[in-house]
């Protein structure tokens, strides 16, 4: 039997388990990134494991998410994050360089290679032919110390193309059609690889686009074969020598096989609040728009860009309209201010923003009241925008485009004659933003610069043979890393801060919760389906942590929240029969009477509702590893004692 292209990678680095579906495997990871908003914990963590020098082939630390800098904060973190680069062998991509996976795209990602990052877009790299997977930033610190990164093996789902792209029909249309026919939870447990004749069709970043997008699904990863584009592409990067063919094998078995058919596809549109409500343009042509924003890890690659200038030149984007544009990386920003498409898009009226994440994590550019603003972004939660009842819709930068100079959205495929931007045999490259990590033989002589906003990470205790614990909250199906815990402005510079971070845990669905949990001590979640879907940000597992939460009890989990909340030392529940969701209330009394035992020697917890007098058992799956992270009080615990 032969190997599809992710197993391949898979195989090469696989150093504990086998490669049997639904079992735990570890690999070995070549390449770790962190960015900012994630990288101050990440990097306390790594400290805290007390290694002197990273021990991937590649470390890199991106500053892009806290770029807003309204108080000491963020600057402070980034000259953190940087004095500890420099000590400990990491690469540092200094604020003004550009989005995280952009970059890493254009100048370190490897075909054949695995990456870890601790951001849930890590997945961009798939583009390129590599295993990419986001991860918490405990993950990522024990990658860098040299640790192997577990997952499940997935199930590995064919995505054949076929045929050609229309005209104004983009590659994010692609990825909105398969989240139509996946969904946000169609993803879990699984690798996406994408085959099939229409793959040669595409360049290497509208691959990115896709896989980038495909976090979105819930995926582990999403994959591309590496082919004589993605050699052009890394030529085109003066890395033509990292360049390796990775192709499927014919007789590779697959546990699901969706076709797509290009020349089919429309331009659609992720309608609010989630990246799976899709409709085709057509159908929402003509309504009123308030906002366009152009950019983000999913679409602000060159030729994206250079699609954008093209529509938008000699027009003026329309009256009642505000269009910001943020180019990906400054290899794109520098390439557009050379060839004279950035003047077109000052000229249209574009608002230009740095290269960084800005309006996509709630940076600035929020929108006005029930304002619907169109964004080339991949997540529209509720609140994500920065205000409750922005309208966000999620589309191509063709759509984008055409509808700030209309006011109206419209389908770009009236636009009449395509336009097919030349992929630059030569990018520019100067990677002088990039600062090297000092040689190994100077790095006692560095002090790690930290701020007052830096503060420890909360510590977890080794689990107890019983837990007593008030339901503290009740929420519903596809809660996100946003509701747990919001970006945005105001509160991504406290990501080094779990004590005051703390204070906004699930505010966007309930202000009075991080009181509560606090008042009560030691309180249990209980939640729907999909629990924990989108960010990677250990934030959502940490602040919990630090207002008392001892479990969190739903119908299903997101894989990399799941992962954060065992590395936290909180204990990830299921309910056995989904009907047990409603035999638990706000404020009820529970019990969990022999929950060390149980963990030790099964995967089922017994819960007591001593409130209602009902007793309900909880599936708890961990492999032995996971249990005795679990029983340690969580994974940095766990490091500290096994190593
Ligand atoms: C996001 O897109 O939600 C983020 C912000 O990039 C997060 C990471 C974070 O919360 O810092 C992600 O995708 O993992
Ligand atoms: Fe940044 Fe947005 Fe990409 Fe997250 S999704 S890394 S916030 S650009």
């Amino acid at each position: 039997m032969g190997y599809s292209i992710a197993e391949k990678i898979i195989k090469e680095h696989i150093v504990s388990g086998e490669m049997i579906k639904g079992t735990d495997i570890g690999l070995k990871i070549d390449q770790t990134l962190t960015q900012d908003a994630t990288g101050t914990m990440a990097y306390l963590e790594f400290e805290a494991m007390g290694v002197p020098r990273v021990k991937t082939e590649r470390s890199v630390a991106y500053i892009d998410h806290n770029t807003l800098q309204t108080g000491f904060e963020n600057a402070d973190d980034h000259r953190f994050i940087q004095t500890v680069c420099k000590k400990h062998g990491i690469y540092f991509s200094r604020p003004g360089n550009g989005i995280c996976h952009q970059v890493h795209l254009e100048r370190f990602s490897k075909p054949g290679k695995t990456l870890i990052g601790s951001d849930s877009h890590t997945p961009t790299g798939g583009g390129i032919g590599m295993l990419s997977i986001g991860a918490g930033g405990l993950d990522v610190a024990v990658a860098m110390g040299g640790g192997a990164y577990y997952i499940t093996m997935p199930n590995i789902v064919k995505v054949e193309l076929l045929g050609e792209l229309k005209p104004w029909v983009s590659a994010k249309d692609i990825i909105l059609k398969v989240l139509e026919i996946m969904s946000v939870k169609g993803g879990v447990g699984k690798i996406i690889e994408y085959a099939g004749e229409g793959v040669k069709t595409l360049s290497v970043p509208q691959r990115a686009t896709i896989t980038n997008m495909g976090a979105e699904l819930g995926a582990t990863t999403s994959i591309f074969p590496s082919d004589e584009t993605t050699r052009e592409f890394l030529k085109a990067q003066g890395r033509e020598e990292d360049y390796v063919e990775l192709k499927a094998d014919d007789d590779a078995v697959y546990d699901e096989h969706i076709v797509i058919n290009l020349s089919e596809l429309e331009p659609l549109a992720a309608c609010p609040h989630s990246p799976d409500n899709i409709k085709p343009i057509a159908e929402l042509q003509g309504q009123k728009i308030d906002q366009v924003c152009i950019g983000s890890c999913t679409n602000s690659s060159y030729a994206d860009l250079m699609t954008v200038a093209h529509i938008l030149k000699g027009k003026t984007v329309h009256p009642d309209v505000s269009l910001s544009i943020a180019p990906g990386s400054k290899q794109v920003l520098t390439m557009l201010s050379e060839n004279g498409a950035l003047a077109d898009m000052i000229a249209a009226g574009a608002r230009i923003l740095e290269s960084a994440c800005g309006p996509c994590i709630g940076m600035g550019q929020s929108p006005n009241s029930a304002g619907i603003s169109l964004r080339t972004f991949n997540r529209n939660f509720l609140g994500r925008s920065g205000t409750k009842d922005g309208q966000i819709f999620l589309v191509s930068p063709e759509t984008a485009a055409a509808s700030a100079l209309s006011g109206v959205f419209t389908d770009p495929t009236t636009l009449g004659v395509g336009y097919k931007v030349e992929m630059p045999e030569k990018f520019l490259i100067n990677d002088n933003m990039i600062i090297e990590p000092a040689d190994e033989k100077d790095m006692d002589s560095i002090k790690v610069l930290r701020g007052p906003n830096i503060k420890e990470f909360p510590a977890s205790s080794p689990m107890e043979d019983k837990i007593s614990a008030t339901c503290s909250l009740k929420v519903e199906d596809n809660i996100t890393t946003d509701h747990i815990m919001p970006a945005g402005a105001k509160i991504l510079p406290l990501r080094s801060n779990i004590p005051a971070i703390s204070q906004h845990c699930f505010t966007v669905c309930d202000t009075e919760f991080p009181n509560r949990a606090k008042t009560l001590g030691s309180s249990i979640i209980v939640g729907g389906a999909n629990y924990g879907q989108g960010s990677s940000r250990e934030h959502a597992a940490l602040a919990p942590l630090y207002l008392g939460v001892k479990a969190v009890l739903v119908k299903s989990f997101a894989r990399i929240h799941r992962a954060n909340l065992i590395n936290a030392g909180i204990l990830p529940l299921e309910f056995l029969s989904e009907s047990d969701y409603d035999k638990i209330s706000l404020f009820d009394e529970l019990e969990l009477p022999n929950v060390k035992e149980e963990i030790l020697n099964g995967d089922t917890v017994t819960i007591v509702n001593k409130t209602t007098g009902e007793t309900i058992t909880a599936k708890c799956e961990l492999t032995q590893r996971q249990k005795d992270i679990a029983i340690c009080g969580g994974l940095l615990n766990y490091t500290k004692i096994n190593s």
